[in-house]
């Protein structure tokens, strides 16, 4: 198979099945998956508050997982097209909590939307662990 480029993008804070689930699938879709990992600045820009984990964290977790092959820093929302390019993407994918967000894309790439997992996310988590 020639070389086919899927990019994707997240926060990926206290890492979880969903995000597994999502990485691996948008890995089978390719040959190469790489993942934009949002920065703590970012993160706090969007959420008001910044992730349990740091960047340099989660980007190395994100790193080690097999079905990754290269990681990056997310700097803006903005940006996704400057990086689709930058990485030759073929494919962008993201989860349908995104869904119809990023179709100004298609112009550079196919852009598909995963469902999420159901009944798992970073918020849930944090919240079973203070009770
Ligand atoms: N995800 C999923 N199922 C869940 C939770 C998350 O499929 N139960 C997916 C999300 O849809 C997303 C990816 O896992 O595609 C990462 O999720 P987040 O870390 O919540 O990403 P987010 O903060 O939305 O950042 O440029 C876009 C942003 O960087 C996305």
């Amino acid at each position: 198979m020639s070389k086919k480029t899927v990019v994707t993008f997240g926060t990926f804070d206290v890492f979880h099945v969903g995000h597994l689930r999502l990485l691996e699938r948008a890995r089978s879709l390719g040959t190469h998956l790489v993942v934009g990992v949002s920065t703590d600045k970012l993160n706090f820009d969007k959420k008001g508050r910044n992730p349990v984990y740091s960047e340099v964290e989660r980007k190395e977790i994100i790193q080690s997982l097999k079905c990754v092959d290269s990681v990056f820093n997310e700097e803006s929302l903005e940006k996704k097209g400057d990086y689709l390019k930058q990485y030759k993407a073929d494919i962008l994918v993201m989860g349908d909590d995104w869904e119809g967000k990023f179709d100004i894309y298609r112009e550079l790439c196919e852009v598909i939307y995963f469902q999420r997992t159901p009944a798992v996310s970073t918020t849930e988590v944090i919240e079973k662990i203070r009770l």
